[in-house]
């Protein structure tokens, strides 16, 4: 199963057979001070840098979030779409919970964009999807409903079922759907590592979907990030993640994807590894 993607110049494949796919988490104001302001003041070059700058360490696709209080994201998010299209040539994902932004930002967004996202709750579904229909784009799925984020990875299974028979009541084909199975930070619960990456390893089993996740949601409050990240990231590819919501600018993070893809047999005659070892990553 291919989920393909599209920039203004590139295409992309998601996919359990594929390379990891790295979405740049870095356009999001929370936890960056300097970022929140100049989005406040509607000056976009900081995004447009940090789109170039994440691309230019490997990036495959962008995440774009302006959400944060003082924020106008029917007015921001469209312009933020709009400058990282025209600073990288890759794939954007729009990142909103903001139904009239996500509009907005369609309307401007080049190629075939992910929609960042629809839960499972009625009310996303029926808001949601029709636009994913209407702009023939793709869509995240995340593993959550009126009932809340579960704990447990069976819910998780269900909500993920639901949505696909949503999406195809809709007209939508099952490959322009990625999951993603919610990873939570192991700081308020020791446990929500292994809980996503059971719903991970049964989404992959049961369902055949393609996923993908927060990957440095694992860490929050936590030291060491870096190293919680990229290792449950091993973790995960191993399990049958095709795509991850990362920092590409992690060196460790992109040895690690690179030594991931490897051992999982996506990388013919070990080029790619080979390669960035050569060039120092
Ligand atoms: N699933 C989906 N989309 C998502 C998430 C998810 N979008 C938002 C988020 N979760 C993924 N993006 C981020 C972006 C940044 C951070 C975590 C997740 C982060 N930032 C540092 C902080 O807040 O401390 C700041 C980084 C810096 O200063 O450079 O941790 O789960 N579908």
């Amino acid at each position: 199963l291919n989920t393909r993607l599209r920039g203004r110049e590139t295409e992309i494949v998601v996919g359990t057979e594929a390379p990891l796919v790295l979405i740049g988490e870095r356009i999001n104001p929370s936890g960056r001070e300097r970022l929140s302001e100049s989005l406040m003041r509607g000056d976009m070059s900081k995004v447009r840098q940090d789109a170039l700058a994440q691309v230019s360490a490997g990036a495959h696709a962008i995440d774009v979030n302006v959400s944060a209080a003082g924020v106008d994201e029917t007015r921001i998010l469209p312009l933020a779409v709009t400058a990282v299209g025209e600073a990288v040539g890759v794939p954007i994902v729009i990142d909103t919970s903001n139904r009239e932004a996500l509009a907005a930002a369609l309307e401007v967004c080049p190629g075939k964009p992910l929609v960042n996202s629809v839960t499972g709750e009625e009310s996303s579904l029926s808001a949601v999807l029709p636009l994913v229909k209407s702009y023939g784009c793709a869509v995240i799925g995340l593993c959550m409903d009126d009932r809340g984020i579960p704990k447990d990875s069976d819910t998780r299974l269900e909500i993920a079922h639901n949505i696909v028979q949503a999406i195809e009541e809709e007209g939508i084909p099952r490959e322009d759907l990625i999951v993603d199975p919610l990873a939570m930070t192991v700081g308020a619960e020791h446990t929500a590592g292994l809980a996503t990456l059971e719903a991970v390893r049964s989404i992959a089993q049961e369902l055949g979907l393609n996923m993908v996740y927060g990957g440095s949601n694992v860490s929050f409050g936590m030291p060491e990030r870096s190293l919680l990240n990229r290792t449950y990231l091993a973790m995960c590819m191993a399990a049958g993640v095709g795509s991850v919501i990362a920092d590409p600018l992690d060196v460790e993070l992109r040895r690690t994807v690179a030594a991931c893809d490897l051992l999982l047999g996506h990388d013919e005659f070990a080029m790619r590894f080979i390669q960035r070892s050569r060039g120092g990553w």
